[in-house]
């Protein structure tokens, strides 16, 4: 996602923390965040292209096999160096930070939640599970109305902004609302089973990365060979996709926070 996409992920998450992962999260943001974790979800993305972060930078995606439609980490995330194994890797380090060490200015952490956070948001993209063979639709150059783009770029941000523009008088806070009410009203008995892992796992992200190529295929890829032009159909008919993809992400990721910092016996 792009920055409105990440934002509004960690925004619904933290109204879906519980008092402990709240405290927590608080004590870890840098002080600028001034307690919401919105404000630093887009943080992985500024630094990504530093030279000394520039190892970060495959580790907001896991590509899949052209046309195969289907996600596997043996195959798919070699030597854990992939989104998925992002979020194992930084759930660990945040679980082994003991209650103590939680308070201690400590920099690795802030850095593992703000990490967490932001990979939470990109697995659930569909196109960050997207074909090798086109960088997850990096080079499915193609029109967004009149604007030319390409396909990873619609789904990281121009299904968001078009939406903000035609619904939401150009607000993300109004569209979050919006997106909250639809977890509230529509979504409400599917948020247990979004945020549950099987085995007692703290963190599955594994399902989210066989959602997401599943969804590529049925939707991001369909009608959107390179050379098309999107518009009004494609927008209207992937834009609920988008949308619950980012409150999946939002729910998932206060559940693993909360599984992460809930006080154990
Ligand atoms: N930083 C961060 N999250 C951001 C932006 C920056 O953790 N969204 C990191 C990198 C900055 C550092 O904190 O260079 C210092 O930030 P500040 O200038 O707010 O102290
Ligand atoms: N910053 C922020 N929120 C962000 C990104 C950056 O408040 N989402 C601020 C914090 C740092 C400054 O920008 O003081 C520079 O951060 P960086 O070094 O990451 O560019
Ligand atoms: N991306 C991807 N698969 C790739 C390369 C990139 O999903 N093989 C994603 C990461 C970014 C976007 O595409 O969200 C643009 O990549 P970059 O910022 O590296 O140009
Ligand atoms: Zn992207
Ligand atoms: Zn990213």
């Amino acid at each position: 996602w792009g920055d409105d996409g990440h934002y509004a992920v960690c925004k619904i998450a933290q109204a879906y923390f519980e008092e402990e992962t709240l405290v927590a999260v608080k004590k870890l943001l840098p002080a600028y965040a001034d307690g919401e974790l919105a404000a630093v979800c887009s943080w992985p993305d500024e630094i990504k292209r530093l030279p000394q972060w520039k190892w970060t930078s495959a580790l907001h995606f896991a590509d899949t096999p052209d046309y195969k439609c289907n996600y596997d980490y043996s195959r798919d995330c070699p030597n854990d160096w992939c989104v998925t194994g992002a979020i194992f890797n930084y759930t660990n380090q945040l679980m082994s930070a003991s209650e103590d060490s939680l308070s201690i200015v400590n920099y690795n952490l802030t850095e593992a939640l703000m990490f967490l956070s932001h990979y939470m948001g990109d697995i659930h993209q569909p196109l960050h599970e997207g074909f090798l063979g086109d960088l997850g639709g990096n080079k499915v150059k193609v029109n967004w109305y009149s604007q030319e783009t390409n396909l990873h770029r619609v789904w990281d941000d121009m299904i968001i902004e078009s939406a903000l523009e035609k619904y939401y008088n150009s607000s993300l806070s109004i569209m979050i609302h919006a997106l909250q009410d639809k977890l509230k009203y529509g979504w409400s008995s599917d948020v247990w089973s979004w945020g549950s892992c099987q085995l007692n796992q703290t963190a599955c992200p594994n399902p989210y990365a066989s959602e997401s190529i599943h969804l590529a295929c049925k939707y991001a890829y369909k009608n959107a060979t390179a050379g098309t032009t999107l518009g009004d159909y494609y927008f209207l008919s992937r834009l609920p996709v988008v949308e619950k993809r980012i409150v999946q992400g939002g729910i998932r990721l206060a559940a693993t926070l909360n599984r992460i910092f809930s006080v154990k016996p």
